[in-house]
């Protein structure tokens, strides 16, 4: 039936620290010599990089990494040196992409604002946040696109410092060259060789080379998670970002091949990843269940998609399109994707979701490189009440109170007697001292 396939398929996975895959366990205990909990590990890194700090860093990069960088922070030449070996198509792919997403946020409107027609001067002064820590996750693969989809909306609001940190590549304490070329590209040049909760420590607390950050931004695994979460309060921090999730709902038209396509492609990303299709149509249910298995046969990341398909992925076939769109809406997932005939009208029924693909040509994979939005979107169902990274991420507002002596006698009394019903007194005579 319906309510008990998507009980099972549509099951809403917010962030949970609590659930431990057994092979994270095992390797716990061997780094750490006792059982821990994924949280109790990454609270003594952080104290330990907080009281140390570089040699912290160092003695814990080593130690999850295979080896230590040369250097934490990147010498410019490095950043040169991947720019000028980065090959020209994918250079042009990236700059291609940077110029979409940097156009697109800059029609995030930001304005300061003052007004004298509420009673006195009242406004507000819209400040960048000085300096922000962009994460890059690169666990199974390297992602340049994710510097990108921070980066950009950092440089938008008018950012002046950015920090990147990325985890070096296996045993050989550098960082992918693509994702140093990303950095030259956009012109970051603040980039330190650093993964795990041992980057988040250095971001929020600083150390001897690295400056403390007023803000983290960026998706992580497990431990990049525990660790945002412990240290907010002293930072401040984007999301609690968890697995990607993509819904595609789905009517007859739908072409099968492309809806397994852009089933699988994100089905890739991690054991934990889920690839959901809603279709009123049992017929294509079964003709993307046949595609993707086909399609399968010649991924290199087939393993993955295979799990992951597996274990969150699945099909529900709905009584109509209706129920799909509500069964989406309660569900709240990052991706949205509507292969469904005119779907700008089945859109305006969506109330929850990070970001809407409207049409077979509207593939969740543009949305993942290029098309302009970031891609850095609300998982776990957040999506209820969270937004895609965007400008305002990387701004704060500062209110603005300007009064003249006669609003002063005008609004005092109002404020002295709502002083006194809370008990303050002090607050009460310095509205009165003023009549
Ligand atoms: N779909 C991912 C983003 C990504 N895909 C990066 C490829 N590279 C989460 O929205
Ligand atoms: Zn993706």
């Amino acid at each position: 039936s319906v309510e008990e396939a998507s009980a099972r398929i549509l099951k809403r996975r917010p962030f949970d620290e609590t659930v431990v895959p057994p092979a994270v366990a095992e390797s716990l205990k061997a780094t750490f010599g006792r059982p821990l909990t994924p949280a109790e590990a990454v609270a003594q890194i952080l104290s330990e990089v907080r009281r140390e700090g570089d040699p912290a860093l160092l003695r814990w990069t080593e130690k999850l990494d295979g080896r230590a960088p040369d250097s934490l922070r990147v010498p410019q030449e490095e950043l040169d040196e991947a720019l000028a070996a980065l090959p020209g198509n994918l250079r042009y792919s990236l700059e291609q992409s940077i110029a979409r997403v940097r156009a697109f946020h800059q029609r995030q409107p930001l304005t300061s604002w003052i007004s004298q027609d509420l009673g006195g001067t009242l406004g507000q002064l819209i400040r960048p946040i000085r300096r922000v820590g962009l994460y890059v996750p690169a666990g199974t693969a390297p992602l340049p696109s994710s510097v990108i989809m921070t980066a950009v909306p950092a440089q938008v609001a008018g950012v002046p410092e950015i920090a990147i940190v990325a985890p070096p590549v296996r045993g050989t304490g550098k960082i992918a060259g693509v994702i140093l070329a990303t950095a030259a590209l956009l012109g970051v040049s603040e980039v330190y060789t650093l993964g795990g909760a041992q980057a988040i420590a250095a971001l929020a607390y600083g150390t001897q080379t690295l400056p403390a950050v007023d803000k983290i931004f960026g998706p992580g695994n497990l431990f990049v998670t525990l660790a945002k979460k412990q240290v907010y309060g002293a930072v401040g921090i984007d999301s609690l970002a968890g697995p990607t999730e993509t819904v595609v709902i789905a009517d007859e038209n739908a072409r099968p091949e492309w809806v397994a396509a852009d089933l699988l492609a994100q089905a890739e990303h991690d054991l934990l990843a889920s690839a959901i299709l809603l279709t009123p149509c049992r017929r294509l249910a079964e003709a993307v269940s046949q595609a993707v298995g086909r399609q399968l046969e010649t991924l290199s990341r087939a393993e993955i998609a295979a799990s992951s398909l597996a274990a969150r992925g699945g099909a529900v076939i709905t009584r109509h399109l209706e129920e799909a769109i509500g069964l989406s809406n309660a569900y709240g997932p990052e991706h949205l994707c509507l292969a469904v005939a005119d779907p700008w009208r089945w859109a305006e029924r969506v109330t929850s979701a990070g970001g809407i693909f409207l049409g077979e040509n509207s593939f969740e994979v543009l949305g993942d490189y290029i098309a302009g939005p970031s891609h850095v979107m609300p998982t776990g169902g957040s999506a209820r009440f969270a937004s895609p990274l965007n400008v305002w991420d990387f701004i704060h507002i500062i209110s603005l109170i300007g009064l003249t002596p006669e609003d002063a006698r005008r609004l005092g009394p109002s404020a002295a007697l709502l002083a006194r019903s809370e008990g303050l007194d002090a607050h009460a005579r310095a509205a009165e001292v003023r009549q």
